[in-house]
């Protein structure tokens, strides 16, 4: 069962930058779906917690150039 989360992403300056993110967040096992909103820089991200976590989405995304915290 898929669960939604919201982190806030920094680093983003450009178009691509929501790309590479989105990208990052989709590659890493059990994401279903990334989208990344570059003015509020927050993306939200629905995933399967029996594959994946939290904390490997902050990862991934922190080694990909940028950084992340979940949302409150
Ligand atoms: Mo272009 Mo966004 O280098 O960092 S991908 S500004």
């Amino acid at each position: 069962e898929c669960v939604e989360t919201s982190l806030n992403i920094g680093g983003m300056t450009c178009a691509s930058c929501v790309r590479r993110v989105e990208k990052t967040l989709t590659r890493v096992d059990g994401v279903v779906a990334a989208s990344v909103n570059l003015a509020n820089e927050t993306a939200t991200v629905s995933y399967d917690p029996a594959f994946t976590s939290l904390e490997a989405l902050t990862a991934a995304v922190a080694k990909s150039g940028y950084t992340a915290a979940p949302r409150t």
